[in-house]
Parts: structure tokens; sequence; C-alpha cells
């Protein structure tokens, strides 16, 4: 490819940023790199010699002394001591990726939920035991330090964790990709229960220093905005496109570690922080608007300042657009700059070396701005640029409501990225061509599937988007999968059948059940070994041990003591009391209708009547547990919340209820808390209306711990459910043909009139019974439950739902049977590993090698410990 100047600017600015780099970045003097300076002998990693290391940090780093009572510093020296280790693994991967020269996953997501990594990192590193010892030493202890540090919550629930536990399991498995993503300065609000209502708090986790992450100045990027695109003529009579008269910012890299199961390898997740770029600096002197000057730089800051907290899709707001964009053109560049910088400006092998995995439709803005970069900024025309970009994108969906399809109006767009937008209209044009090509005259169709909804405010559909410019399109669970080619994207699939895959969701063993459940991971290993924690399939070693009565008691013990661990969070943060012996019944997940954390209040008001009025048959003690986030802007969500505290306090407060029935909300559900409850759960919730939750992945993390799930036939539900068999899974509720039909003539008065236990509860929630001194508040939701347009179908379940909870009670008195069910449970989720998802995304989508890491030499143990 031959790279034209064009007298005014340089096509490709990658030399100029070269350049500026330079100038900005004094070099060593004694050349370009300076080997020597980065040749320090490995680290030790016995007892001794970290301790010696943490009181060097504690002492002379930080600067505390004996008189310092906070354990806030021991947590930051060890933090320190830790990462340490973790950074001679880093450059030794980034040395192994560039030594074998190979292709490469960037997954961009605009989340991260990666919840504390101290315990991670030691973990991963098998640190614990010399830790213990070195921690015991100096009077701390590991639990105490680990949790002083503040969740990374960069996400909102299911896909940012995801994108997490992804990042963990690629490193595991030695593969070489990237996490790209947002550095928020606020994640994920705080959640206070006041009065019983969810009262949000910003979450500003960066306040404190963050030892986890490197920031890199001399890799940022320039992110255009605004302005306008024109059209001109190269040295070589070529017309070509130019963005001009932008609003730029600047992309800082923030780099995190991320640790492989103690393999050598340790990734990268980049963190981009948006800043202004110098010539604000610049106006701001010379301009007499001095004021003005420094809020247009705030302007530019507020692009990373805060996760938009909807986990189903915000609309039209354009600062998430802006974010969205941000994120893509900064990480394009960074990849497109690595490869001129190490390969010079031939990018015909470029799609061969690189892969870009959009997690979801939120970085989907990647496409066009791939096009844009290759033909604007590298010189490449329309065919070689689309060719790079429809081999490079593969897009996974996680959302099967219409409605969270993400939609941007035409007319933001423009203003916003009017370069892109002309690249998507000409993308369209083009696609529509096909279409119609394929099927002639079908005009209906092309307007289906135009990149662009018509109608008085036309809107850019970027799953369309990011179809048509990808190779691979995924659903996250089977039934998602099929649904998608049978619905949503049922014209794309006739198109192009062989784009559409399934990879079914995971969870990461390594902090899902090694780490959150120490207690269960020892007895595990002590029976079947160690390998399961990088081999989950290992797992199925377990079932013979299921009718193995000494193993029950075992596996009891350990059951109790982290329900013992849950009932002290419980009490603590609520001030209920949850007794280890009563049923734990838990649902943890945003607050979503079509989640229907309703039907299980309304089972739990159920019991309460039950209670009261004496039908105590086979009753079974059950402490019901709710947490998770509702959308600040979700006016039902929080409705519900407030109902489930509302019912919580009356049934709590109630002595003729006692410990029969205890139910709790626990505030600020979050990846950290999850960590204790998940090894608690006896009973996991997963009661989604059929058809609408993609694939769920709290209910892998239940299974692991032995919980066994209450489920309707919805997403990875039914995998497990085939996984661990019929009989040790609570199965109720409408499949999703059933409830497709149901909603053609659903009358739910109908159905409450003729059960009558939800007539009874019905009547107790009409009563104000719940709402005593705020008449009314219930209302919508009572309406709701009566509506027959309720696409929940709350009322249509209810009584299968109740059938099956009954069923629940009966089998947990059964001790020695439910045992049974949760061993069987735990030793049947082999394939609920995000090691196996992230195998199948790399044999039949990424392709890359697996890269070994040489391992830090490590000085034996008589030298080290003199
Ligand atoms: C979009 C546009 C503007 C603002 C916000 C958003 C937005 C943000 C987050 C839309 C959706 C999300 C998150 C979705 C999510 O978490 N989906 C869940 O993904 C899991 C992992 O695949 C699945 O297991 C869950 O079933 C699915 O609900």
């Amino acid at each position: 490819m031959e790279l034209e100047e064009t007298g005014q600017k340089p096509i490709n600015e990658n030399l100029s940023k070269q350049k500026e780099f330079l100038m900005n970045y004094k070099r060593f003097k004694n050349g370009d790199a300076c080997p020597g300076l980065t040749e320090i002998p490995p680290l030790g990693v016995d007892a001794a010699t970290l301790e010696k290391d943490f009181r060097n940090y504690y002492t002379n780093t930080l600067g505390r002394d004996r008189n310092c009572r906070l354990t806030h510093y021991a947590y930051e020296a060890l933090a320190l001591v830790i990462r340490d280790r973790l950074m001679e693994r880093w450059t030794n991967t980034k040395y192994a990726y560039e030594e074998s020269d190979c292709k490469r996953t960037h997954y961009l997501s605009l989340e991260f939920l990666m919840g504390r990594a101290l315990g991670n990192a030691v973990l991963n590193l098998g640190l614990e035991e010399e830790l213990t010892k070195t921690l015991s030493n100096i009077c701390l202890e590991m639990e105490e330090l680990v949790e002083i540090e503040p969740d990374a919550g960069l996400g909102n629930g299911g896909l940012g964790r995801l994108a997490a536990c992804f990042l963990d399991s690629c490193a595991t498995l030695q593969l070489p990709v990237q996490g790209y993503g947002i550095r928020y300065e606020y994640g994920m609000f705080r959640q206070h229960i006041v009065d019983g209502y969810q009262v949000e708090e910003p979450d500003h986790w960066l306040g404190t220093d963050n030892c986890w992450e490197i920031k890199r100045p001399e890799y940022r990027q320039r992110v255009k905005f605004g302005g306008n695109s024109v059209i001109y003529t190269d040295a070589a009579g070529k017309l070509r496109m130019r963005w001009v008269n932008t609003r730029d910012v600047l992309a800082i890299p923030y780099d995190v570690p991320i640790p492989g199961y103690r393999n050598g390898t340790v990734n990268t997740l980049r963190l981009w922080k948006a800043a202004a770029t110098e010539e604000f600096d610049l106006e701001e002197f010379n301009s007499g608007d001095y004021a003005g000057s420094v809020a247009d730089k705030n302007e530019a800051e507020k692009i990373t300042m805060v996760l938009y907290p909807n986990d189903s899709s915000e609309n039209g707001k354009e600062l998430r657009l802006r974010q969205q964009y941000f994120l893509a053109s900064a990480s394009l560049q960074d990849v497109l700059d690595k490869w001129i910088i190490t390969r010079g400006t031939d990018l015909s092998q470029f799609a061969e070396k690189n892969c870009f995995q959009l997690n979801d439709t939120h970085p989907s803005c990647a496409v066009a701005e791939l096009m844009r970069l290759l033909m604007d900024e590298h010189g490449l025309d329309w065919e070689q640029a689309w060719k790079i970009t429809r081999t490079t994108m593969a897009y996974t969906n996680h959302t099967l409501l219409p409605e969270a399809l993400e939609k941007w109006s035409v007319r933001v767009f423009q203003k916003l990225l009017p370069r892109l937008m002309d690249i998507i209209y000409e993308i369209n044009a083009r696609f529509l061509k096909r279409v119609a090509e394929r099927w002639p005259g079908d005009i209906a169709r092309q307007r289906r599937m135009s990149l662009i909804e018509e109608g008085s405010e036309p809107q850019v559909r970027m799953a369309y988007l990011a179809i048509v410019g990808s190779f691979s399109v995924n659903g996250v669970a089977e039934l998602h999968s099929q649904l998608l080619q049978e619905g949503l994207f049922r014209d794309f699939y006739e198109l192009w059948p062989q784009k559409f895959n399934n990879k079914t969701n995971g969870v990461t063993q390594r902090r899902w059940l090694a780490y959150s459940n120490p207690k269960l991971s020892d007895l595990i290993s002590a029976q079947i070994g160690s390998g399961w924690v990088s081999d989950l399939e290992q797992l199925s070693r377990l079932k013979p041990l299921a009718d193995d009565l000494a193993f029950h008691q075992q596996w009891q013990r350990v059951k109790q003591d982290n329900k013992q661990r849950l009932a002290e969070l419980v009490k603590a943060d609520c001030d209920i009391d949850f007794h280890p012996d009563s049923l734990f019944d838990v649902q943890v997940k945003r607050i979503h209708e079509y989640k229907r954390q309703l039907l299980n209040i309304l089972h739990v008001i159920h019991l309460y009547d039950r209670i009261k009025r004496g039908d105590l048959d086979g009753w079974t003690p059950r402490c019901v547990l709710f947490g998770g986030k509702a959308a600040p802007g979700y006016a039902m969500a929080k409705l519900i919340i407030k109902l489930i505290n509302n019912v919580a306090t009356l049934v709590n407060d109630d002595p003729a209820i006692g410990h029969q029935l205890k139910v709790a909300f626990l505030p600020n559900f979050r990846v950290s808390a999850m960590e204790v409850i998940c090894s608690a759960a006896d009973l996991s919730e997963q009661i989604s209306t059929a058809g609408k939750e993609a694939s769920g992945t709290g209910n892998m993390k239940f299974m692991l711990n032995g919980a066994i799930t209450i489920g309707t036939l919805d997403g990875a539900n039914i995998e497990i459910r085939e996984e661990v068999g019929d009989d040790n899974f609570f199965l109720f509720g409408l499949t999703t043909q059933e409830a497709e039909e149901q909603r053609k003539n659903y009358d739910p008065h109908a159905i409450i009139a003729a059960n009558e236990d939800l007539m009874r509860v019905m009547q107790l929630l009409q009563s104000g019974q719940f709402n005593q001194f705020e008449p009314g508040i219930f209302d919508p939701i009572i309406q709701a439950i009566g509506n027959p347009h309720d696409p929940w179908l709350v009322a249509a379940d209810f009584a299968s739902y109740v059938a099956s909870q009954k069923l629940v009670a009966q089998s947990y008195q059964d001790q020695q049977q439910w045992t049974r069910m949760s061993i069987l449970n735990t030793a049947a989720g082999g394939k609920f590993s995000t090691d196996r998802t992230m195998q199948e995304y790399n044999g039949q989508i990424w392709g890359l090698p697996q890269v070994p890491v040489s391992p830090v030499q490590q000085k034996p143990l008589e030298e080290a410990t003199d």
C-alpha cells in the first residue's frame, strides 16, 4: 500500500504520533532501549522474603510506623508485594506474545465487573500458604485485609461479570486476549435501603490509590467528536474523505494485570480514561474566557466519569454514545498503532492476526470506526477496508428483549460522529443491494433489515450494524441462540446461516469455588485432587461420593459453616436473624420484571399466609434472601424492592412467625457479596419468564457450590438441568412456546379466581397489610399482576411455582436425599466453566495459539531463607 502525503496533513497520523511521543518523553541517553534497566532477579515467594518486602513497603514506601493502627495500610503494603510478583510475569507474557508473533483477540466491552483483585491474585499465583505464614508472623489475617479492598464495580451485572470471568479463563488458558474497557471514575452505584426504598449513592471507588493499575500515558490516543466530513483529492489524484473541525479528546490507558492460574501468564485489561487535549490548555491561556475553557475541559473528562447503571438500554443519551465511541476508537487506534510500529504500514495480514470480540452492541460503532481508520487514516480503499472489517469483527448478543436492542437517533449520531454516519449509510446501501439481489422486489424485507429504521425520528440499529460487519454472531446459551435465529435476527439468519453460533456462558471456578468457598474446595480436593481448579470436568469424579454417608457429613458441615458466615452478613447488614438450620432460599441478581422477583415474594406471602392460618403440615423453616440493584429510573423494579422490604418487616417482626420464615433484602449486592452468598445457598432461584433470560450466570455459581436450582426452562437453566438430571432440579412454569400461546388469551383474573392460594395472596396485598402507613403504594404491582398484557405472566406460573416449592420443602426434610442432590449438582457443574466457553470461542471464532510463558525463576527456598 502506498501512503501519500496530502500536503496538509499525513494520511498516516501514526508517523506524527511517533514524533509526538518522542518529543514528550525523554529517552534514555544510551539508546532507544535500555535492557539492563529491566533485568532484575526474580522475586522470592517464600514467607521470609514476602515478610521482608511487606515491611519495606509498609515502612519505607507508605511511611507508616508502629503507631499506625489502620489496617488499610497493611492492605496497601500487601497489595504492593503481590503486585511486584505479577509484574515480572506480566513482562514475560508480553515478551512471549511478541516473540511468538501470534494472532490476538481484543475483547471490547463497556463493562468489566472485576470485583476485588488481591485474593484472586494470591490464589492464582499460588501464594496462599506462604502468605498465611508471613501474615501470622506480623499478627495480621488475610481475611481481614482482603475485605479492605473496594470492589471494582465497573459493570451492571451478568454481561460485565462475564467479561471478567472470560479474562481469567483466557489468562489461565494462556490465550493472547486483551480486554479493552473504560476506567469509570464512578462505578456501579452503592445501594442503600431507606424505609424499604432503594437509595443510590455514587461509588467513587478510585477515591483512594488503586495499585492494580499502571497508567501508560505514552500510549495515549486522540479521539474525534463533532465537526464535519469533507472530500478532497490526495496527491495521487484519489478522492478521499477527511473528518475536520472536530473537538478532540485524549484517551489515556491504564493497564490492569490479569493473572492466569499458576502458569506464569499475566494478561492485560486496558482501561481508557478521558482527558482534555493540550489544545485546551493553550486555548485556556489565550482566550479571555478562562472559566469557559475549564468547563470545556470538564466536558472532555465527563466521558469516563460514570458507568450507566442500566442493564437494559438507556434511550438516546448522547454521553453514553460518546463513551461507546471513545472506547471503540481508542482501542482500534491502539491496535493499529501497534501493528504499524512493529510491522510497518502493510495491513494485508492484519485480519489474520487480529480479532475484535464485541460484548453486545455497546462497542459496535467499532465496525464503522475500523472502516474509517483504514480508509481515512491508512489509505485503504472501501473493498480492502471492508474485507478486513468483516473478517476481524465478531459480535455476542446478550438479550432477547426486543426493546433492549440498542438504537441511536440518526440526528444524534450525525451530530456527534458525522464521518461514521457517512460510513454507516454506505455500508447500508451496499448491504441493501445484496438483500435486493437475494430477495428481488421484497421491499418489506429491505425495510425490516435496513441498518436505519425509518420513521419520524430515524434510528441506527446497532445490532444490525454489528451483524452486517461481523463474521460471527453468537448467543450465550443454546435456547437463546436458537431464539435469536428464529426471532430477533431471523432475516439475517436466512441470509447468513453460517455466521450464527452458540457459546454457552460459564463462570470461572477460580473465583466462584476455589476462592469464595475455601472449605468446599478443600473437601473436594481432598477427595479428587485439585485438578478441577483448571479442569472443571474433573468434578464428575465426585459422583460416586453422592451416596457416601461419611462424605455427606463433611459436605453438610461445610454448607453449615458457609451458612453461618452468610447469617453473620445478614445480621450485620439487615439486622435479621437467619438460622443455619433453615433452608436458605436465595435470589440475587438485577431487579427486573422478567426475572420475576415478584413471583418469589408472592410465594413468600403465601408461606406467611399458610403460617397465619395454621397450615404447617410438613413445614420446613426457610430463610429467603433477596439482593440486587434496580436501575435508578426503573420505577416498577424499585417498587418491587419496596414490597420485598415491607413483606420482610411484617414477617420478621411477627412473633407468630418466629423462625419458621425469615425474609431479608441484602443491600448493595455486588461481586464480593456474591462470594459469601453463593457458597451458602441451599436453593437457587432462577425463575425468569421462559424465553426472556439470555443465559444467566448466577445459576452456574450456585450450582457449582452445591445449591439446587428451582427454575424455568429458560437460558442456561435448560443446560444445567440436562447436565444434572431432571431429578436434581426443581422445574416449574410454562415453556417458551406455552408462554407465547398463553399471551394470546391471557386472563390473569380468571387464574386468580381459580386458585385459592393466589386469591388469598392478592387479597393480602390489596388489604394494605404490607403498607399500612402508605396506602395505595403497591397498586401498580397489583395492577401489573392482573393485567392481561402482563408480558411476564406472573399469575400464570404461580401455581406451578408454589407446587414446586412444596416439593423443595419436602425434599429438604430428607437431609440425606438433599445432600445427595447437592453433591450431584456440584459434580455436574463441569460444563459451566468459562475455560470451556473460552476454548469454544477460540476453537470456532478466534483461532489463537496457546502461548506458553517462561516461568519466573524462583530462588530455591534454602537460599531465600538465609
Ligand atoms: C445499553 C445502552 C445504554 C445504557 C446501558 C445499556 C446496557 C448496559 C448493560 C444494556 C445491557 C446491559 C447488560 C446486560 C446484561 O447483563 N445481560 C445479561 O448478560 C448475561 C451474560 O451473557 C446473561 O447471562 C444474562 O442472561 C443477560 O441478561
